[in-house]
């Protein structure tokens, strides 16, 4: 049996560092309650696991957590024909035999673009001078909405995310947010609209005609999809690709045979998700009495999915804190003979939709920057930090580098300079 171990889910110590926090808690075999905050904090593979996949566990606190801010359902809210008709719709524009074809060539333009002029500088902040703007640009790319607003459009995003993830939140704070999903929602809606009425070959048209049987879809509900997708697809794009820069840098070795090797580029963002997760928190909810590890959980209480802490669960992977591309060779195997995977985009019927368009995305970027960057370190005086516990990512990651093919500093314009 587990033991209960009470803990502060919002101090310090674990702010700055949660990974401390799960090793001790894989070491103890705890399951984590705060309760001030009323939930209990599970990190254990096969628990999280047993959670995302099983029935008993409803996706209900995402009402909250949500809703408000979204205007009306996202798809991890949905069951049934409903819920299958509307991820098959977004699947089918995210996937499929075409989909490289369809947004290869847009990614890797918003990147150039992004990359021109901080080429002949030799050095840029990967987070806040490139993979902020590149997270919504591609996004807004992918539904077909136009890139004018975008600054606009980033400022909304970040005040809808902050809702959906904060663990707690001032009223002055929840007020920005609550503004930020009204000007959003105000956007997309004659956007939508239009799409409802006169439908083209965008993503936004194929989600007006995702209702289940046919019927008309109301304006909120598509709204609510497009800002579903928004927020998915942008939210974690920045940081996952400098987390997977940082723990290249971090490998010198595994870092040269990547650059030499291409084809461990997959693998290499596959570890960079199971290390460092951008997305480190799964919301649920029990449905009925039931024990996880041996410990009594009431019926109705909130459960968060530690996922940062399920991916480096020492009983399903060796060596769990560091990186290593060759991992899926070495790993650790799970009952029935299957080979454990990581759980970065979740599991079961709410698994990631998107998944394999981001791991598309994260690739054609990372291969353009080592196409384009050589000789990449990170710039004297950076010192790493990360932030966040829901997402969680790199607050900057500074880079020196030497260009290939750049155009020379005079003719570059540079309206910020990266802070250290
Ligand atoms: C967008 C938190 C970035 C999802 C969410 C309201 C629903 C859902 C998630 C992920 C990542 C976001 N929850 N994606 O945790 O669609």
């Amino acid at each position: 049996m587990s033991n209960l171990i009470e803990f502060d889910v919002q101090c310090a110590d674990f702010q700055r560092d949660p990974y401390t926090m799960y090793a001790r808690l894989h070491r103890d075999d705890a399951v984590l309650i705060d309760p001030r905050f009323g939930a209990y904090f599970i990190g254990g593979y096969a628990d999280v696991h047993r959670i995302l996949t099983s029935p008993g566990f409803t996706t209900e606190p995402l009402a909250k957590r949500a809703e408000p801010v979204m205007g009306d359902r996202v798809l991890a809210q949905m069951k049934g024909p409903e819920h299958d008709a509307k991820r098959k719709a977004v699947l089918s524009g995210l996937t499929g035999r075409l989909f490289r074809e369809r947004y290869g060539p847009m990614i890797q333009r918003i990147s150039e673009d992004l990359l021109a002029p901080r080429l002949a500088l030799g050095q840029l902040d990967l987070v806040n001078q490139f993979g902020k703007e590149y997270g919504v640009l591609v996004t807004l790319g992918v539904l077909g909405l136009p890139t004018d607003r975008y600054k606009e459009l980033a400022t909304w995003h970040v005040g809808v995310v902050d809702f959906v993830t904060s663990l707690s939140m001032s009223d002055e704070e929840r007020r920005f947010s609550l503004e930020c999903s009204r000007n959003l929602i105000d956007y997309l809606t004659p956007i939508v609209s239009h799409c409802l009425a006169t439908p083209d070959e965008g993503l936004i048209s194929m989600l007006c005609k995702a209702a289940p049987d046919g019927q008309q879809m109301s304006v909120s509900e598509v709204v609510a999809l497009v800002l579903n997708v928004l927020l998915a697809a942008t939210e974690p794009a920045d940081k996952t690709l400098a987390l997977l820069f940082k723990h290249l840098l971090d490998n010198p070795a595994q870092f040269e045979r990547v650059k030499a090797n291409r084809e461990l580029l997959g693998a290499a963002i596959d570890e960079t998700l199971r290390l460092t997760s951008p997305v480190q928190l799964i919301p649920r909810q029990t449905e009925v009495d039931m024990q996880l590890s041996g410990i009594d959980i009431p019926k109705g209480s909130v459960i968060f999915c530690l996922i940062g802490a399920a991916n480096r669960d020492p009983a399903v992977f060796n060596s769990p804190d560091t990186f290593q591309i060759d991992r899926q060779k070495s790993s650790g195997h799970l009952p029935l003979g299957k080979i454990a995977h990581h759980l970065a985009f979740g599991a079961g019927m709410h698994v990631c939709v998107g998944a394999a368009f981001s791991l598309l995305q994260i690739e054609l970027t990372a291969n353009l920057l080592l196409d384009k960057l050589n000789d990449i370190r990170f710039a004297p005086g950076f010192v790493y930090r990360e932030q966040g516990l829901y997402t969680r990512g790199p607050s900057a990651l500074c880079i020196e580098f030497s260009a290939t093919g750049a155009s020379t500093p005079e003719i570059v314009e540079v309206t910020e300079v990266a802070v250290l």
